[in-house]
């Protein structure tokens, strides 16, 4: 089976429970839409063992794009620029990422930034359920439909429209958005509208976690009750 998530934003335990819950075995394989890092307390933890697990695809969120940007220049005299987007990134999120990074040795260092350098921008693939685009977010339709002409930032901060279909014959599944900011009503759940399949549920806000099984479009939630390492 193949399975997606998103926005895990540090939550490892509802990341191990969900891998219980679906059960993945070495023959399904798990996507990962992004935003692995930050806010949360465990990103780093997440990614040690995404990268054990062969059958786990990464694929690019702003966040891990630019921890990996900023956490490989921390050796290097910084400009006034770059002084400023590390401020920034501290402040939204970005924090516990690097007090969790300074702790690393060397290797484990290179381990991580060899990690994300690694993510992918987009997938695209077939299941007995259809047609899938899968990436952090899209930008608008407009820009999708001229793919080659986009600039692959757009895939990891551009504003997906979700009361448009861009596709007739294609699911385009994204994170970056947590649902409940695109439909109230549907907060903390998975929202499949105008072949968009929205598939953050806001782990790091709300505690529930979600996963879509692209091979079936199930749904599957885990939450967490009174986790603190899933704490803002
Ligand atoms: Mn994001």
């Amino acid at each position: 089976m193949i399975y997606a998530m998103s926005d895990l934003h540090g939550c490892y335990d509802l990341y191990i429970k969900m891998l219980e819950k679906i059960n993945l075995s070495d023959t399904d394989t798990l996507y990962i839409l992004g935003d692995v890092i930050d806010r949360g307390a465990d990103g780093i933890k997440i990614l040690f063992d995404m990268m054990e697990r062969k059958n786990v695809v990464p694929i690019l969120g702003n966040h891990d794009y630019l921890a990996a940007f900023l956490l490989k220049k921390l050796k290097s005299k910084p400009t006034k620029e770059l002084k400023q987007i590390f401020k920034d990134w501290l402040s939204d999120g970005g924090l516990v990422t690097y007090e969790a990074f300074k702790k690393l040795d060397d290797e484990d260092k290179k381990k991580v930034l060899d990690y994300l350098n690694s993510f992918l921008i987009f997938e695209e693939l077939d299941t007995q359920a259809g047609h899938f685009f899968l990436s952090h977010t899209v930008p608008s339709k407009e820009k999708m439909m001229n793919f080659d002409d986009i600039d692959w930032r757009e895939l990891i901060v551009g504003r997906a429209e979700y009361d448009t279909k861009y596709f007739d014959d294609k699911y385009i599944v994204t994170g970056h958005t947590p649902t409940a900011l695109i439909d109230y009503t549907s907060k903390g759940k998975i929202l499949e509208i105008n072949n968009h399949i929205a598939i953050d549920c806001g782990a790091v806000f709300c505690g529930t976690l979600g996963c879509v099984c692209l091979d079936t479009l199930e749904k599957f939630y885990v939450t967490c009750v009174d986790d603190t390492s899933n704490s803002r």
